[in-house]
């Protein structure tokens, strides 16, 4: 057999977890899911899940075991509210969630469909049934955004996208009170030409924080012929000045393979917004939208991620 690149996350078997089939009420399709282990070692999923205008709203779905039998909210937990906040007008997608120990509350940060495209705004909530919705915190064109668990030299840090018309790089902003966001610094740059994250990149789920550093799963948009490409890859970065780079992978470490992210609203697509860690502290559950349509799941290794980081030239 011909050597193989190494794999750091394994498919579930019985992929994908969540379809519109599993939904108690109608729905086109569920995807991009944010993701949470919560204090009675629950998963919560906050799954991004669309209609049949092509609006978005946000679903929980919860599992013992975080692969199976999930307990699916009856109905939205959150739905866009453009009475009071004329940004949601189209709809909300594609959540990241962070425990904010000094909170003692999870901050949601999703994108809002605006009228401009998207922005990034901002909810907390202790038990996803009850909302503090803030608003838009990042106007648009804006979005791939999450917020880090704590202060960074006294504020608070959000990690986004913004896009200008010929290029996507991630972004690091921050704040003394989570509405007000400023004092920018450029975080990752998209690479150029043939990379397979040329032009346009984004952080995927929150950053994971390790001894050795924030350890950053961002996607890479590749234009084709054929469309885009999303493909996932690795970097790291200094844990008291998050905007410096440590490490980051040449190569992508996951991209779409099988059928069910190689085919359906958007061909070849895997985006995770979340994951959880296991009791080892050390094994992930990345969970993913795949191809747009459904949900899945791959489990990694941490520590392999920093190996692999650190064989990285
Ligand atoms: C990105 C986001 C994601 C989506 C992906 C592929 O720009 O909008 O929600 O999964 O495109 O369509």
């Amino acid at each position: 057999m011909n050597p193989q690149y190494p794999e750091l996350f394994q498919r579930y078997k019985n992929n994908p977890i969540l379809t519109a089939n599993d939904w108690p009420y109608p729905i086109h399709s569920v995807f991009n899911p944010a993701a949470m282990l919560q204090p009675d070692s629950t998963t919560l999923l906050l799954c991004r899940v669309e209609d049949r205008r092509g609006h978005s709203h946000l679903c929980a779905a919860r599992s013992n075991n975080g692969v199976d039998n999930w307990q699916i909210d009856p109905q939205p937990t959150l739905l866009p509210n453009p009475d009071h906040f004329p940004e949601e007008i189209w709809g909300i997608e594609d959540p990241r969630i962070t425990y904010v120990p000094e909170l003692e509350q999870y901050a949601i940060v999703y994108t809002a469909f605006t009228r401009d495209g998207p922005g990034v705004a901002l909810a907390l909530t202790k038990d996803f049934r009850h909302f503090e919705r803030c608003g838009l915190i990042m106007s648009s064109d804006d979005k791939d955004a999450a917020l880090l668990p704590r202060r960074i030299d006294g504020s608070w840090a959000l990690i986004h996208r913004p896009v200008s018309s010929t290029h996507a790089h991630m972004w690091i902003s921050f704040s003394d009170d989570l509405r007000h966001w400023g004092s920018d610094k450029l975080m990752m740059k998209a690479r150029r030409g043939a990379w397979w994250d040329a032009n346009k990149i984004g952080l995927s789920p929150p950053p994971i924080e390790t001894s050795q550093g924030w350890l950053v799963i961002y996607h890479g948009v590749r234009q084709t012929a054929s469309g885009s490409l999303y493909r996932l890859g690795l970097a790291l970065f200094d844990l008291e000045s998050p905007e410096r780079c440590l490490k980051r992978g040449d190569e992508w470490i996951f991209g779409p393979q099988e059928p069910y992210e190689l085919y359906g609203d958007v061909n070849n697509v895997v985006f995770p917004c979340g994951y959880t860690i296991a009791a080892d502290g050390d094994t992930l559950h990345l969970y993913y939208g795949a191809a747009d349509s459904t949900v899945a799941l791959a489990t990694g290794s941490i520590s392999s991620m920093l190996n692999w980081l650190g064989q990285q030239k």
